[in-house]
């Protein structure tokens, strides 16, 4: 690929970006002051368990659309097989949701703006995952301490999207050649800010998400023990297709 071939692609993946994340930076800057108080932390505490996974799964699932609409707006994403979307999607959507929070996360308190203000990890206590939501809190500081701009987060987020190892993928080499292409938009771009030892960091973050993503389905296959028919009857479809893995994929095929 050329040079222009690469800004382009650059580009182009940065205004896929901007086109799908809910907030603008400047927006988020200007709701920081609304936090969650006392009174309305406890109400949050004092749900149900089953009723604050419920809660969360369709928040998540709500970001996980814009998450899926991103993604159809990587160039070469949707002339990839739709198993393949598909699969790329199951994997990879919540680990761009948690990259998406870091830019939403405000350091100086630990708060991540949910529900229509910022929220600290205690407000997630009913779900009774403490381990998981704090690695999730400890996740968004260590990568808002990289201070990503926008453009690399587009990057970031596409290149955690398309990743040739993930299971079941049919064709892995047609997912290599669009990566590549990416991997190459994001060196490009890391290069032009002299910022290139942030690459070696940002796979090390990819790491990480990994392994929280692992967590997450964990914690869902416990609720799931407790809570059958919840998940069944009140989760979001998107949800179970993308989460839970006996699901067929009913709303993902008409991606
Ligand atoms: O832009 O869509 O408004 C988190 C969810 C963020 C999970 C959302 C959440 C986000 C993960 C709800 C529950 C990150 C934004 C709001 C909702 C990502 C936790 C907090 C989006 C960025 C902040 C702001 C709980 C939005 C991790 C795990 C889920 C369970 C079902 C238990």
């Amino acid at each position: 690929p050329t040079s222009t071939h690469i800004e382009e692609l650059c580009a182009s993946i940065f205004r896929s970006h901007r086109e799908t994340s809910q907030y603008r930076a400047e927006e988020l800057q200007a709701l920081r002051w609304k936090i969650f108080g006392r009174e309305e932390v406890h109400a949050y505490q004092n749900k149900s368990m089953d009723e604050m996974w419920q809660h969360c799964a369709v928040r998540l699932t709500d970001a996980v659309q814009y998450v899926v609409e991103f993604a159809k707006r990587i160039p070469g994403f949707r002339q990839l097989g739709q198993n393949d979307q598909i699969a790329l999607l199951k994997s990879g959507s919540m680990e761009v949701v948690l990259v998406r929070m870091s830019r939403i996360f405000n350091t100086e308190n630990s708060t991540v703006f949910f529900d229509g203000k910022f929220a600290g990890p205690e407000l997630f206590k009913s779900l009774a995952c403490g381990d998981f939501i704090a690695s999730v809190f400890d996740f968004a500081h260590s990568l808002c301490a990289l201070r990503l701009t926008e453009q690399q987060v587009a990057l970031f987020s596409a290149l955690v999207l398309i990743n040739a190892d993930r299971p079941c993928l049919e064709d892995r080499d047609r997912v290599l050649r669009v990566r590549k292409d990416v991997e190459l938009a994001l060196s490009h771009i890391l290069h032009r800010d002299n910022q290139e030892s942030l690459l070696h960091k940002l796979y090390q973050k990819m790491t990480l998400l990994k392994s929280l993503c692992t967590l997450h389905m964990e914690k869902l296959r416990w609720f799931r023990q407790y809570y059958p028919l919840t998940v069944h009857s009140l989760f979001p479809p998107l949800y179970k297709e993308l989460f839970v893995s006996d699901t067929d994929m009913h709303t993902m095929v008409t991606l």
